[in-house]
């Protein structure tokens, strides 16, 4: 199987442990990021990374004491170590009018052609997709929303498919939602969205039952995208937040070849079943290593800390097969 991409030698990265059989594993030294590890932090979640300039750097979930909402800008040397900023990014309006954010949560970055792209959940008359880019995690430059209210989790593809940007999205209402599916939409120029398409419906099986979302940027291989997603139960004590895998086909990424029937990871260890929200495992983040098929995942645990699980891209297309 060949995964596209680029190769990230120092992907951090741990074996699969002797007693382990999951096709997907966690960090021993989990959570790799903890609630207060940044100026006036509540919790840190939710949040995404990516290599840059031989290290990596991140935009991360910051809910402050106050309990705002925002994302705020991070470094590290080895992806495990994080140096996150004492404040939020500030955005340089590249809109005829300034856009309000009243809140901005749950951000992804993805690498395309020549910058980096951020998406995130804008507070805009409630939620929408924010969308912004940054060359050098220095500058931050923040562009016109690319959905109405209500929509979250917008995920971008990682290079235009057919000549034009491409973004999972989750149209929704206010709150927690009868709205929990995935639709495709694409543009010319990050600004007008259209051509949306269905992809796939919450339901399928238990632990997706009431509503799903995209997680990190889908990642390109000869047999598919590869998209790793959450999904949400609802139990007689609250909601489950669980996430698996599906393979999108390339051309037409809203064609589903495979989907999970299992969840991947479900919040089993305490730093996932305990903290500001319970049982909930969010993933974000995918750094891959093209050359070994490693890929390290950054997930929200618990609406609390940043946590790393680890597996080969190949071994997971291949549990689709059968899983599916
Ligand atoms: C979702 C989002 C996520 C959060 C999850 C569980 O609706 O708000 O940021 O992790 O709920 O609370």
């Amino acid at each position: 199987m060949i995964v596209y991409g680029t190769e990230l030698n120092n992907i951090p990265w741990e074996e699969r442990p002797a007693s382990c059989s999951d096709v997907l594993w966690r960090y021993s030294k989990n959570p790799i990021i903890k609630r207060n590890q940044a100026k006036d932090a509540n919790s840190i979640f939710n949040s995404a990374v990516v290599p840059f300039n031989g290290k990596f750097a991140g935009v991360f979930r910051v809910d402050d004491r106050q309990r705002r909402m925002n994302v705020r800008r991070g470094f590290s040397k080895d992806g495990l170590n994080w140096q996150i900023d004492d404040s939020p990014i500030e955005f340089i309006q590249q809109t005829r009018e300034p856009i309000e954010s009243d809140y901005k949560y749950d951000p992804r970055v993805t690498f395309i052609e020549d910058r980096y792209w951020i998406t995130w959940c804008n507070g805009y008359h409630g939620p929408t997709i924010g969308v912004g880019y940054t060359y050098d995690f220095e500058r931050f430059y923040q562009m016109e929303n690319a959905f109405l209210p209500f929509n979250r989790n917008g995920v971008l593809f990682p290079k235009k498919i057919n000549g034009k940007y491409a973004m999972l999205n989750r149209p929704s209402d206010n709150g927690h939602t009868p709205f929990g599916d995935i639709f495709y939409s694409e543009s010319p120029d990050m600004v007008h969205w259209g051509m949306h398409r269905f992809v796939m419906a919450a339901g399928y099986t238990p632990w997706q039952s009431l509503k799903i979302g995209a997680g990190p940027s889908p990642i390109e291989t000869d047999e598919g995208w590869l998209l790793f997603y959450h999904g949400v139960l609802l139990s007689c004590n609250g909601y489950v937040y669980s996430f698996g895998a599906a393979l999108l086909d390339l051309d037409k990424p809203w064609n589903v070849i495979r989907r999970s029937k299992s969840y991947l990871l479900s919040p089993q260890e305490i730093y996932e079943c305990v903290g500001d929200v319970q049982n909930v495992v969010f993933p974000v983040a995918a750094l891959v290593d093209s050359e070994t098929n490693r890929l390290a995942i950054y997930y929200g645990g618990a609406d609390t800390v940043v946590a790393l699980a680890f597996g080969y891209v190949n071994e997971i297309v291949d549990w689709l097969k059968y899983d599916n």
